[in-house]
């Protein structure tokens, strides 16, 4: 380990950060996933999500009932693997060490998270997501080294107990006219009616999680493949 993540992968190849331009496309339709989010089998799920065209997958093994120890570790794997043959990138949520060990191809954190330079500093190229809920934290992250920044929630949740006050659309545009121009993904209570105006106001892609985990396992492919419709609208 050289304390660069995934260094094989496409998605840092030789430590250079993703480009913006991939990044947009890897958000489209990005899967929020852990194993207390979903209606069957997490695999069952990841796969069928990858068939129906899911573009990004975070792995947040967290809520009631989550997974810990060896068997976080294990199933990150399974889930890892699963992207790797489908060639999407694996993001793991808030954990850099877990990142590290599995050679993920990045790491998502929030503001009470660590630092992003210094999670910048320890995933080289790898993929580096911030969620930010206002224009001077935008800025940091920017300045900081993100990929991309998640802005949420959009909508009520009811996925995230402890998320911040909803921002509704507006935060979209908001950033965009401030000269944010990293990509954005939008996250929280969106569903496949909303998907379109999330990507009008401004965001490059959606994060979900109930509208795809939460389904019964024989409805994601199908889920993914409307909601990738609606992005490209
Ligand atoms: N961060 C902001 S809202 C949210 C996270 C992780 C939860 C999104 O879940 P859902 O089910 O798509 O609303
Ligand atoms: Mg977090």
């Amino acid at each position: 380990m050289d304390g660069h993540i995934n260094s094989g992968s496409r998605f840092n190849a030789h430590g250079r950060k993703i480009s913006a331009d991939v990044m947009r496309e890897c958000l489209k339709v990005y899967l929020v996933i852990g194993s207390a989010n979903c209606q069957d089998d997490p695999l069952y799920v990841i796969r069928e999500a990858l068939a129906g065209g899911a573009t990004m997958v975070q792995y947040r093994e967290k809520g009631d009932g989550s997974l810990t120890g060896a068997a976080r570790i294990k199933l990150g794997l399974q889930l890892q693997e699963l992207c790797r043959k489908a060639g999407v990138p694996f993001i793991i949520n808030d954990d850099v060490e877990l990142a590290l060990q599995l050679q993920a191809d990045g790491v998502h954190i929030g503001q009470e998270d660590a630092d992003a330079e210094w999670v910048r500093s320890r995933i080289g190229g790898g993929i580096l997501g911030v969620s930010v809920h206002r224009l001077e934290e935008a800025k940091r992250a920017v300045q900081q080294g993100a990929d991309y920044l998640g802005i949420g929630p959009i909508y009520p949740t009811s996925s995230k107990p402890d998320a911040h006050a909803v921002h509704g659309l507006q935060i979209l545009p908001g950033l965009r006219q401030a000269g944010i121009h990293l990509p954005l993904v939008g996250i929280g209570g969106i569903t496949l009616e909303r998907a379109g105006e999330v990507i009008s106001a401004g965001a490059d892609g959606i994060a979900v999680i109930s509208a795809v985990a939460g389904l019964p396992g024989d409805q994601v492919r199908n889920a993914v493949q409307q909601l990738r419709t609606r992005i490209n609208r």
